[in-house]
């Protein structure tokens, strides 16, 4: 790992632990910034960054930024993984390969734009806060789900909670389960609480409002994205949903005496004269009856 100190220093003093444990005092620049630069391990500056100058995440590590911290120029993640777990007041950008995830606060005055990087909240799963959050069509939100609550238990999901604006820029959503977790048949998850009452710009790629996940989280159940949903409707939600019901195609007609085709919430039935015909669950062959059963045979 590189600390770089771009020009003169302050004496508030930083403290950098590295993954080995050995710790260090560094300090951050008032004028052209900090830069750290690290790869493999976790790094972790947990004492208070300070200063005029900006942070600048470089390199395929993660660095964990734990303190309170003050300085103002601007947060850019160029590379790796930044977890913000402390607060940070600084205008934050996150670019190609870069992540801003962990349980932080981004001041509410600060904005977190996104240009192909990606927005990972929590440490698996958790909130991260920030202010107006705004993601362009090559970057991404990463969710992870582990249960119908925002939090960082063993059960609960990620969250981006927005005090400010959420433009969406036609991100790739990107849903993950965590912890083995199914969604159940009406579960509903806030993957981003929107503050206030001004409503969500855009939408993620490929779901438009009211639009549909297939197979969410491999359970064989749909889930259904709206952007006005939740507290003062202008959350975005996803809500597990029945999966579509099968079809039944027929190619030329079976039985000239089919009188019905009924539609059910995991089969189809196709009946002639009011005794069931052939009936189609979800997943399965069509099964054929022939012409005596009756309804509810299958
Ligand atoms: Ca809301
Ligand atoms: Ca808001």
């Amino acid at each position: 790992m590189q600390i770089k100190l771009s020009s003169s220093i302050e004496t508030t003093p930083i403290t950098y632990m590295g993954a080995d444990g050995r710790q260090f005092v560094a300090v951050v620049s008032t004028g052209g910034g900090l830069t750290v630069e690290n790869t493999g391990t976790n790094s972790t500056l947990s004492g208070v960054i300070s200063g005029a100058g900006g942070l600048t995440k470089q390199g395929s590590g993660t660095l964990v930024v734990s303190g309170v911290d003050t300085y103002t120029g601007t947060t850019s993640i160029g590379a790796g993984r930044l977890n913000l777990n402390g607060s940070i007041m600084s205008n934050t950008t996150v670019n190609a390969t870069g992540t801003l995830g962990g349980t932080g606060t981004i001041n509410s005055a600060n904005s977190v734009t996104v240009t192909g990087g990606t927005v990972a909240p929590g440490t698996s799963p958790g909130i991260l806060n920030s202010g107006n959050v705004s993601f362009d069509s090559s970057s991404t939100l990463a969710v992870e789900i582990g249960g119908t609550t925002p939090g960082s238990t063993a059960t609960s999901h990620d969250q981006l909670n927005v005090t400010g604006t959420v433009s969406l820029g036609d991100a790739t959503l990107a849903l993950s389960s965590f912890n083995g977790f199914v969604p159940s048949l009406g579960q509903t998850f806030v993957i981003i609480n929107n503050d206030g009452s001004d409503t969500v710009t855009g939408t993620f790629n490929g779901l438009a409002e009211g639009g549909t996940i297939t197979n969410f989280l491999g359970s064989g159940l749909n889930a259904t994205i709206t952007y006005a949903g939740g507290t003062n409707g202008n959350d975005v939600v996803l809500t597990a949903v029945p999966p579509p019901a099968p079809e039944i195609a027929v190619e030329e007609p079976i039985d000239d005496r089919i009188t019905e085709f009924r539609r059910r919430r995991l089969r189809m039935e196709l009946y002639a004269h009011h005794r069931v015909l052939a009936v189609r669950h979800r997943h399965d062959d069509v099964v054929v009856l022939g012409t005596g059963g009756r309804a509810g045979d299958q």
